[in-house]
This record gives C-alpha cells, sequence and structure tokens, in this order.
C-alpha cells in the first residue's frame, strides 16, 4: 500500500495492529540506531573501516586473529553499554503489554530492547553482553576472566569469545522454532530496521507472507522485503513506532 496521507495511513495501519489476533515484530540494528549505536553495515566506522562485517563476525576470524576480533566486540559492547534505549524501543515495550499475543524476535546483540522493559525478547543472534567459552560454549562469568585480550577460559583455558551468532554457525535452535513458529500463525508481522540481508533472519517475513499474514516494513529506506510488504512506512522506528500507540 502506497501512503498518501501520512497521518491518515498510521490511523488505518494501528486500527489493523489493534485489531489483529497475533502479532510478530521483527528488529534489526535500524532500532538501535537512534539510540546511537551505528548500524550492523555502518558498524565499521573509524577504527574498523578497513574490514567488512564478514571478516570479523565470523569462526574463522576468530581463529585467525582472537585479539583483533575480541577488541571489535569489546569496543562495540562498551558503545552498547554506554547506549540507552530509546522511544523505538519503549514502545515496543509498551505494545507488548498492550497485546494479547506478542512476539519479539530481535536480530540485535544489544539488550536495549530488555532495557527498555521487554520481557520475552526472542535474540536470534545472541547477546554481545554474555560471554562463552569458545571451546564448550559454556556461559563464562566475567569476574572469573583475567584482562589479558582475548581472556581464557578458567576452566580449561580455551579462548573466550562473545555470546553472539557469528556468520556460518548456527541459530540457537530454540529460539529459531520459537521464532519460525510465531511468523507461520500470526496474523501481523512488522519487519522494523532491517536491510532483509541476513538469513535465516530475513526469511521469517517470507514466512509470515506465506502464512498469510499482513506484512509491514517501517525502514527510512528500501530493501528486498519492501516490494512483497503489504504496507510500508518509510520512516525512522523512533518516530513511527510511538504513533502505532
Ligand atoms: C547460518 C551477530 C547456517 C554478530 C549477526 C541463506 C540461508 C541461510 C544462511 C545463509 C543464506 N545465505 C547466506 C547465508 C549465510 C549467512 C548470511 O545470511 N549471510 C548474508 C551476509 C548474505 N547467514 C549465516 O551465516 C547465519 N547462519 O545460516 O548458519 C548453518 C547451518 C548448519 C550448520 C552451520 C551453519 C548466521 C547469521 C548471523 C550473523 N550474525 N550478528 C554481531 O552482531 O557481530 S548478523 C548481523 O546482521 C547483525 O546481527 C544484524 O542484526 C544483522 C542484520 O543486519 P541489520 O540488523 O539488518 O542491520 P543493517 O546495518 O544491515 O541494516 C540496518 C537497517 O536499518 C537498514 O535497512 C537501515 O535503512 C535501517 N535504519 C537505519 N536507521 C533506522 C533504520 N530503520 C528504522 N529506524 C531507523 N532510525
Amino acid at each position: 500500500m502506497v501512503i498518501f496521507d501520512y497521518t491518515e495511513g498510521l490511523r488505518l495501519l494501528t486500527q489493523r495492529l489493534y485489531e489483529s489476533r497475533k502479532v510478530v515484530v521483527l528488529t534489526g540494528a535500524g532500532i538501535s540506531a537512534e539510540s546511537g549505536v551505528p548500524t550492523f553495515r555502518d558498524a565499521l566506522t573509524g577504527l574498523w573501516a578497513q574490514y567488512s562485517p564478514e571478516d570479523l563476525a565470523t569462526p574463522e576470524a576468530f581463529e585467525r586473529n582472537p585479539k583483533l576480533v575480541w577488541d571489535w566486540y569489546a569496543w562495540r559492547r562498551d558503545m552498547v553499554e554506554k547506549a540507552q534505549p530509546n522511544l523505538g524501543h519503549l514502545a515496543l515495550a509498551e505494545l507488548e503489554k498492550r497485546l494479547e499475543d506478542f512476539t519479539l524476535v530481535t536480530q540485535n546483540v544489544d539488550s536495549l530492547h530488555q532495557r527498555a522493559g521487554s520481557r520475552r525478547v526472542l535474540e536470534y543472534h545472541g547477546n554481545i553482553t554474555k560471554t562463552l567459552c569458545s571451546k564448550e560454549k559454556t556461559e563464562l562469568s566475567e569476574f572469573a576472566l583475567p584482562l589479558s585480550t582475548p581472556p581464557c577460559c578458567s576452566l580449561c583455558g580455551a579462548y573466550a569469545r562473545p555470546g553472539v551468532v557469528w556468520f556460518g554457525e548456527k541459530i540457537p535452535v530454540d529460539v529459531l522454532e520459537k521464532a519460525n513458529a510465531a511468523s507461520r500463525s500470526c496474523d501481523f508481522f512488522v519487519s522494523i530496521g532491517t536491510s532483509s540481508l541476513v538469513y535465516p533472519a530475513a526469511g521469517l517475513a517470507e514466512v509470515a507472507l506465506r502464512f498469510g499474514a499482513y506484512v509491514v516494513e517501517i525502514n527510512p529506506e528500501p530493501t528486498p522485503l519492501t516490494p512483497f510488504a503489504h504496507f510500508v512506512v518509510q520512516g525512522q522506528a523512533g518516530q513511527v513506532l510511538p504513533r502505532l500507540l
């Protein structure tokens, strides 16, 4: 649907949202942009300009140069911990309270949804504030880690790694299944702030479309999903989402 009147369009969208039985929201890095967290493909500004995300966010990159990868995540983690949830995150936390059946799936690893008050968040790509043993994948408590970079697991001596899903790694099975089941059975699916390039996350909107959901995209820029969405709002999450409340 092409919006002629922004206000009228959002009114129609809001009406349809509250009439829906089951709502799924998928977020990407764009929803954290207004919190000052660079989007994933911008996250390589300055110090990291010479690398591509796929050069740093893979097990091979970590194997090749654990310190470089660890430092990149330490830099991002520091930035994320200093960031604050924005009006987009807060609006989704409020929506979760108001709607009967609401599922939030995020590709983001920054905990900003949880810090905004969202209680049930499916973290499709893990969480940057978590640290794992790179061998056993068990979660390590920060305090047991030596200050060397990267620190080593206190139990087996293997390097510690960030608790995120790298390219070439599987999505945690329980999250994968819950997100797929919700996307198959929802009647209203909103994709917010994602370039819709990374799979299988980007496939969730396709599943929702295939199973008959009304699919909405909120993004200032067009993406591969745009031509297939039923309703597209070309805008910023922090400005559009509060108007849905
Ligand atoms: C896997 C964690 C298989 C790390 C990330 C087909 C099917 C399955 C897999 C593949 C496939 N084709 C290719 C693959 C492989 C790969 C992939 O998708 N590659 C891409 C590059 C083509 N996928 C994988 O490897 C996945 N694993 O498939 O495993 C397997 C099976 C068996 C056995 C072994 C393996 C794992 C992918 C997970 C990678 N990890 N993150 C970290 O964060 O460092 S992905 C990374 O990209 C981030 O999580 C990010 O969230 C995600 C997507 O990026 P976006 O969130 O969309 O961010 P981006 O910057 O791209 O876009 C921002 C958008 O926001 C823009 O559109 C912009 O316009 C908009 N925006 C800006 N400001 C605002 C805004 N919107 C609203 N408001 C604003 N203010």
